[in-house]
């Protein structure tokens, strides 16, 4: 069986996605598109699905009889209206991170869902479907001995022009927010935030870097470095320091040269090819759960707690240093 794929938001990632369901992965067809900006939706008809309906409305495409499951992959702010109708209308649901860019819109869909009494929604945290961080939770388990410290860096080379510096938590820093919880299995319970001095390549409505330091309930204590125009390249790191020694995220695949006396290799430039296997796994669980009518993978639960702690760090932001807590909710049944 083919699932009948309906995607909102033709962007960046949602033509990536369209192009990795049409001539990538089995079990789905892109059969309806929507976006905001109509030319979007029709150039990927015309260049990945031509037998695509494009819709005007994100809401008719959902639904639409025609269409089976639906990918949200509109900008993070936009998501609730539509992961909540995709619920309602009972149809499974991919919805790129952020699931929402405020813990109060997230637990709106955890309340729909859990009303529901049935998982629809799966959110795009794709790291823990990469086989590095694979590699690095088994080296947890195996060889580091209780995890002490971790420290990580997200880099991006450059953002768009109007990325600012609450996006740098709920559009970037909230990867780690996420994997770190899956790799420790532990939560975080307050966040703190330093600004070291401004790069020169960002503006007044963006402060880059940021150091966000996390304490998990364990006591594990995580700095990462969100540095969205770090100029050089996309660089993931990810260090976790426990009582027996260390274990790192590895590198991403990369030939090395020695030429004219200087040993170097290349440096990925974006999170599409940094993590394309991961992208690829995550929506072929995505298409395999969703042809049996439910969801496997992070849900809506994860994509709540993920935007509990960063709205947490963006409070943060504000308060120079000082640390802000983090309170854990009770888990519905749901999500057990
Ligand atoms: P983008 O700006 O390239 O694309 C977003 C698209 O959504 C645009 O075509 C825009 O016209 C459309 N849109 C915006 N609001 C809409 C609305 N209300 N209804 C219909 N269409 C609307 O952005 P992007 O980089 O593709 O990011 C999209 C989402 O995917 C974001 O949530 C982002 O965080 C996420 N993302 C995830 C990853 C990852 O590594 N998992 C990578 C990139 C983006
Ligand atoms: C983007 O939306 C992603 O999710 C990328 O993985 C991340 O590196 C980038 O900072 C985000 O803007």
């Amino acid at each position: 069986m083919s699932v009948r794929i309906g995607i909102i938001g033709t962007g960046a990632i949602g033509r990536d996605h369209a192009r990795r369901i049409a001539q990538v992965l089995a079990g789905g067809t892109v059969v309806a598109l929507a976006d905001a900006n109509p030319a979007a939706a029709e150039a990927v008809r015309r260049d990945i699905a031509p037998g695509a309906e494009v819709f005007a409305r994100g809401q008719d495409l959902i639904a639409s009889p025609s269409v089976d499951a639906v990918l949200v992959t509109t900008t993070g702010a936009t998501h609730e209206p539509y992961v909540l109708a995709a619920i309602a209308a009972g149809k499974p649901c991919f919805c790129e991170k952020p699931l929402a860019t405020t813990a109060t819109a997230a637990l709106r869909i955890v309340e729909a869902e859990t009303a529901l009494g049935r998982r629809l929604v799966q959110v795009g945290f794709m790291r823990r479907y990469d086989a590095g961080y694979g590699a690095l939770k088994d080296a947890i388990a195996r060889h580091t001995g209780r995890p002490l410290m971790v420290h990580a860096a997200h880099r991006n080379q450059s953002v768009p022009g109007d990325f600012d510096t609450p996006m740098a938590i709920h559009d970037t820093l909230i990867h780690e927010i996420d994997v770190f919880r899956w790799l420790l299995e532990d939560d975080h319970v307050s966040a703190r935030v330093l600004f070291p001095r401004t790069t020169s390549r960002s503006h007044a409505n963006l402060r880059d870097p940021q150091i966000v330091i996390l304490e998990t309930a364990k006591g594990v204590v995580i700095s990462v470095e969100v540095f969205v125009n770090c100029a050089y390249g996309y660089d993931i790191q990810c260090e976790v320091v426990g009582e027996n020694g260390t274990a790192r995220l590895p590198e991403p695949m990369a030939v090395q040269t020695r030429t004219g006396a200087r040993l170097q290799n290349d440096i990925l430039t974006d999170w599409k090819e940094r993590f394309i296997d991961a992208y690829d796994i995550e929506l072929r669980d995505f298409l395999q759960a969703a042809a049996r009518g439910t969801v496997a993978g992070p849900g809506a639960w994860d994509g709540y707690m993920a935007a509990v702690t960063a709205d947490a760090c963006v409070s943060a932001q504000a308060l120079a240093g000082e640390a802000v807590p983090i309170s854990t909710p009770a888990r519905p049944a749901l999500y057990d």
